[in-house]
């Protein structure tokens, strides 16, 4: 027995059935042990960015580690974009790059560097396994660490000779339940209690929604208790899907490119839960957008995010399904004596200002106009897809479209690498997540600009059968750094550029294109590649001049 097939036991052992991944010299040890085990899918892709984010898109849809594998140097060091959004958005990937013999390490030899240094500031662990024997002790600490509390990716380095290594017996180990492996830490109840009686005697109370709440599959827990207490409910970018965007007391996504009526919502709010958010810059217009007045409660598992961007009133170390399950309860008493009726006319008026909010944008515009809006292709969108969809969202301008018209209405429905705003995410996630979620339709709403720092990847779906369908917006540019640009230096530089035609493109790769050049042709094209069994591509030309209406693009 080897290392590697150490390896490949403990992946067997944590449930692993894809291993997204990379070949190599160092790599060819794991990559034979895992060609030997029926239950792990190994899937090849075209790039260390693109494989890792599957392995990322992978986690935030099932929620379960995705798992990568990289050659040394060159390949490992290509992982580091795509391990940075895995760390800023807190989804758990499991990263092992495979190294050189450890005997050669010190001679600088061909593709070798120093292969953990550069991963430490994006992991929450990175280690090294220096011999056969102490891999499944490091897996099962490598698992552990990253689906625990705050889950975030891990680093396992595995030299050549460590993985080649053979071993006459494999180290005797308890197998490791990890479903009986628990963060699901409970709030202090008397700080529960103290929320519940301040929410009550608040006048205009608001829950802000933030990707914790997706990690911790806590939506159904939100939806009662904000019917339960007549809560309006907002959401950051990180938190789409936590809440259902068609209930009435949704009141959109806040921030510099959410939705009017959800920052002015949070703004004139005297009480707001944020219940798993970090209150980001960018979720809160540059920390503007809470009224220092108002009694701030903020739920995070991690500890170091309380308080970081806001003096809270009360800060609740606790996972926040177990927060709202413990809250529940705690109101229920306290509504009895308050009654609610006003509350509820507060969060019925508000989810109604929002869903005209989100309607009116398409006033005054002419949605035959030629070159199509964006606006016109998002309502399309909108209107094509099952509500419990996985939209993977890119990083542009075009991403401020998606938010404040096509709706995410379930659980893990909206994928997008918010923290670390990487373009080249969308695509390769948008294939992660269709492995994890096969019954749900999986789209890719992607700029052009971003689409082409992936888009090789095209073949890996075709050839893998992943069947999702990519939606180009296809402007020519960098419009939002476009947008920027002209409006402090008067003029642009490095933002235009051609596009090949993504359609003929994805053809050539075995997927299925779509050319859309007028409005018409965007929902026979959008059903066709829905109903398709391969991959598509609907590439949508666009009007590049078209204005969104709020935010930082606002004109
Ligand atoms: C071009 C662009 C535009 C953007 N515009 C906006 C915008 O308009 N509005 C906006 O909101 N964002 C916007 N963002 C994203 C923004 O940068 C932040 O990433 C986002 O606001 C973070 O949302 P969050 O706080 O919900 O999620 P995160 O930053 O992921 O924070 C989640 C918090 O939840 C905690 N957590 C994790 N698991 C649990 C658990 N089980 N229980 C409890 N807590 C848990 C984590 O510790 C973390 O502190 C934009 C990004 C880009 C790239
Ligand atoms: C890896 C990476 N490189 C550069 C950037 C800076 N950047 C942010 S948005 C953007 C333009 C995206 O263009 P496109 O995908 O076409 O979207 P559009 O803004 O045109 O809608 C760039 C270059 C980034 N966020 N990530
Ligand atoms: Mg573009």
């Amino acid at each position: 027995m080897r290392g590697s097939d150490l390896l490949v036991q403990s992946l067997v052992q944590a449930g692993v059935k894809h291993v997204f991944g990379m070949s190599g010299h160092t790599t060819l040890p794991i990559l034979d042990s895992i060609s030997r085990e029926e239950s792990i899918r190994f899937i090849l892709a075209r790039h260390e960015n693109t494989l890792v984010s599957m392995a990322d898109g992978y986690a935030r849809a099932s929620l379960d580690p995705g798992v990568c594998v990289t050659h040394v140097g060159p390949s490992a060091a290509n992982l580091l974009t795509g391990i940075g959004s895995a760390f800023r958005d807190s989804s758990p990937v499991i990263a092992i790059t495979c190294n050189e013999e450890q005997s050669r390490l010190d001679r600088d030899v061909m593709n070798s560097w120093d292969q953990l240094t550069p991963f430490r500031s994006v992991t929450k662990w990175s280690v090294q396994a220096r011999a056969a024997k102490d891999i499944p002790r490091i897996m099962r600490s490598a698992f552990i660490r990253s689906r625990l509390g705050r889950r975030q990716p891990v680093q396992v380095d595995i030299p050549l000779d460590v993985a080649a290594e053979e071993i006459k017996e494999a180290p005797a180990a308890k197998k490791p339940a990890y479903a009986s492996y628990s963060s699901r830490v409970r709030p202090d109840p008397e700080l529960v209690a103290d929320v519940a009686d301040r929410l009550l005697r608040s006048n205009r109370p608001l829950v802000l929604a933030g990707a914790g709440v997706n990690r911790s599959d806590a939506t159904a827990e939100l939806v009662q208790f904000a019917e339960l207490a007549s809560l309006p409910v907002a959401v950051t970018s990180g938190g789409r899907g936590a809440f259902p965007e068609s209930h009435p007391f949704f009141v959109g996504i806040v921030g510099r490119s959410g939705t009017r009526t959800a920052s002015e919502a949070l703004k004139e709010s005297d009480f707001v839960l944020a219940v798993g958010s970090r209150l980001s810059d960018y979720a809160t217009m540059n920390w503007t957008l809470i009224d220092p007045a108002a009694t701030i409660v903020q739920v995070d598992i991690d500890p170091s995010e309380i308080g970081r961007q806001y003096p809270v009133d009360i800060g609740a170390v606790a996972d926040c399904r177990m927060f709202l399950r413990d809250l529940i309860p705690a109101v229920k008493p306290l509504l009895a004596k308050a009654g609610g009726a006003q509350a509820s006319a507060r969060a019925r008026a508000l989810g109604g200002r929002c869903a005209a909010e989100r309607a009116s944008v398409l006033d005054g515009l002419d949605l035959d106009s030629v070159p199509t809006k964006a606006r016109r292709l998002v309502k399309e969108i909108g209107e094509s897809i099952r509500r419990d969809a996985i939209i993977a969202i890119g990083g542009g301008r075009h991403s401020h479209f998606i938010n404040q018209h096509v709706p995410v209405d379930a659980p893990r429905g909206a994928i997008r690498s918010v923290g670390f705003g990487a373009i080249g995410f969308a695509f390769p996630a948008s294939l992660g997540a269709k492995l994890a979620c096969p019954d749900r339709q999986v789209l890719c709403l992607v700029g052009d600009g971003d689409f082409c720092m992936s888009m090789q990847d095209m073949e890996t779906a075709a050839r893998e059968r992943i069947n999702v369908v990519t939606v180009v917006f296809n402007d020519s540019s960098y419009s939002s750094v476009k947008f920027l640009q002209a409006r402090h230096f008067g003029r642009n530089i490095g933002v235009d550029y051609t596009n090949p035609d993504f359609a003929k493109y994805a053809e050539l790769g075995g997927a299925r294109g779509f050319r859309v050049e007028r409005p018409g042709e965007i929902r026979p094209a959008l059903e066709a590649a829905l109903k398709e069994n391969r991959p598509c591509v609907v590439d949508v030309i666009l009007d590049s001049a078209e204005k969104t209406y709020y935010g930082v693009f606002a004109s």
